[in-house]
């Protein structure tokens, strides 16, 4: 296992519509793994992008009477300047009309031709163009798609892939890396999806033409999953043995929502499989978003658009409520209420009073400098306490908050980062500078100083969640630049006394409810 390079994929975005939280999620959650690897000292690439082909975008594109290609270019770019809104620190993005992911896609189907896997047939059947997927007559219900979404029958010659040679190849291949797909309850899902037996799977359509034509019988254009799938590997430049591929292939982490698990656990793998590929090491499927209670949906009218919080209530506060109010791969539900709660609790009264308190002081009677201390026990006491923080220092890979995001249990070292600014927030009222500031000078500096380098450690590993508040807050510490990564957790990078520091101001206001 090479630890030093990192490859992670957000699922490439349809573009028949325009972005909404749940697709701000997605990335947001992938920036957070991302920016935290980096902050590790890995190497990472950070792919996202738009699924532009297929029966969905064309039928849209036909509805407001627009060429598919058009429609695409317009939404693709909204789906980029999501990117910009969120501050997702993608590498590169990648659109399935570009000729580096066509030519990619014919390759993989080549490849998978010459393993003797695709046969040439003709397909009859339920399709749901919404989904892009085919049904089962045994998996509708009431006449729908078990996802609520309209089916229609399809009859046209078709190219099959032969997936059921492989159902016996995936679930040994499950039983040998109990890793690949988590949480594990989904797991256990797709094991018993695939135990229950596989049909071969129709791979090309000929009843429209918005696709990637197959490789010698243009009258066929791809299925929409098989083209998509193979962007996270037109994106390495795949089929060139590039240093891009050498390096980031097999993928690290596909993340991706529930709705999308069969695809990437199923279908990838089988695909990969026949071409003769190493799969990826990890599959992540997180859970969904309702809005107020209920499912977001164009009919409803009540999909969010990112825009509009990020508006109202600031980057940093958007992207620490996504990460924060569920754990990660449980379901969730966007209230106002809880948002507004949450800003409030954590990142005003919570890390922003014990900045703005611990700075406040340090400009006021340390006349701007970080002071001289010497620790005691209530300061080792401290440090113990953010002992799991600290030792993010330790070692790229290894330990407790690394384990964490191993396992994308996002919230669980976010709540790390809040139990140590409670800490210290407790630290601080036990200890009362203000008070010391009567008695005993000495003290007071040190408790001052103590807060500081606490509120350095917490505000490195906060970078990863919310970069912007947090590089405010190591900027009021008059830390540099090239001193803000992990590695930097370690004791010979603490703070230096004497230090003038920038006069400090609020980082996290309070959310007030403007006044009807
Ligand atoms: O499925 N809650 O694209 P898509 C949480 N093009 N996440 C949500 C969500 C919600 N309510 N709604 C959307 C596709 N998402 C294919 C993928 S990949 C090779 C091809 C997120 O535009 C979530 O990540 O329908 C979900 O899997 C994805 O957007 C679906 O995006």
């Amino acid at each position: 296992m090479n630890d030093d390079y990192f490859y992670l994929t957000t699922p490439i975005y349809y573009v028949n519509d325009r972005p909404h939280i749940g697709h701000a999620y997605t990335s947001v959650a992938c920036d957070v793994l991302a920016r935290f690897k980096r902050l590790s000292g890995c190497t990472v690439k950070f792919l996202t992008g738009t699924d532009e082909h297929g029966q969905k975008v064309e039928k849209s594109a036909k509805s407001v009477g627009m060429t598919p290609q058009a429609l695409a270019d317009a939404n693709s770019q909204h789906f980029r300047d999501l990117t910009r809104l969120m501050n997702i620190s993608n590498d590169d993005f990648i659109r399935t009309t570009e000729p580096r992911h066509v030519r990619s896609a014919q390759a993989l189907w080549k490849k998978m031709e010459e393993g003797g896997y695709i046969t040439l047939g003709s397909y009859s059947g339920w399709y749901s163009v919404r989904d892009e997927a085919y049904y089962q007559e045994s998996e509708l219900v009431n006449g729908k798609a078990p996802t609520g979404a309209d089916v229609e029958w399809v009859e046209e010659p078709s190219y099959f892939f032969r997936l059921s040679a492989f159902q016996k190849k995936l679930l040994k291949f499950y039983a040998e890396h109990p890793d690949f797909v988590g949480p594990e309850s989904r797991y256990n899902e797709v094991k018993s999806f695939v135990g229950g037996g596989l049909k071969d799977l129709s791979i090309s359509r000929t009843t429209f033409s918005w696709g990637i034509p197959v490789p010698g019988n243009e009258k066929h254009v791809m299925y929409v999953w098989l083209d998509a799938l193979a962007n996270y590997l037109s994106a390495l430049g795949y089929p060139d043995k590039t240093a891009d591929y050498e390096r980031f292939w097999p993928a690290d982490l596909h993340m991706v929502g529930k709705d999308i698990l069969r695809f990437h656990a199923v279908y990838w793998p089988a695909f990969l499989m026949a071409a003769g590929l190493p799969l990826p090491k990890r599959i992540f499927a997180h859970g969904w978003w309702t809005i107020e209670g209920e499912k977001m949906s164009k009919s409803l009218g009540n999909a969010i658009a990112p825009q509009a919080l990020v508006d109202e209530f600031g980057l940093d506060q958007t992207r620490w409520f996504l990460m924060r109010e569920v754990p990660f791969g449980n379901d969730g539900n966007f209230s106002r209420e809880n948002m507004i709660n949450r800003i409030n609790s954590e990142l005003a009264n919570n890390i922003g009073n014990l900045v703005q308190r611990t700075l406040s002081m340090i400009q006021k009677n340390c006349e701007g400098k970080l002071p001289e201390y010497q620790y005691s026990v209530a300061e080792n006491d401290l440090f113990s306490g953010i002992q799991p923080l600290v030792d993010l220092g330790q070692s790229r890979t290894q330990g407790y908050m690394h384990n964490f995001m191993d396992n994308q249990q996002i919230h669980l070292m976010l709540e790390e980062i809040i139990a140590a600014a409670s800490r210290a927030n407790a630290y601080i009222d036990a200890q009362a500078p203000w008070a010391l500031k009567k008695t005993d000078i000495a003290r007071m500096n040190t408790v001052l100083y103590a807060l500081a380098e606490a509120i350095r450690k917490i505000s490195i590993v906060l970078q990863c969640a919310i970069p912007d508040s947090a590089a405010k807050i190591l900027d009021f510490l008059a830390v540099p630049m090239d001193k803000r990564s992990f590695a930097h957790l370690s004791p010979e990078f603490t703070l230096s006394s004497g230090t003038l520091l920038p006069p400090p101001q609020p980082v996290f206001p309070r959310f007030m409810e403007k006044a009807a």
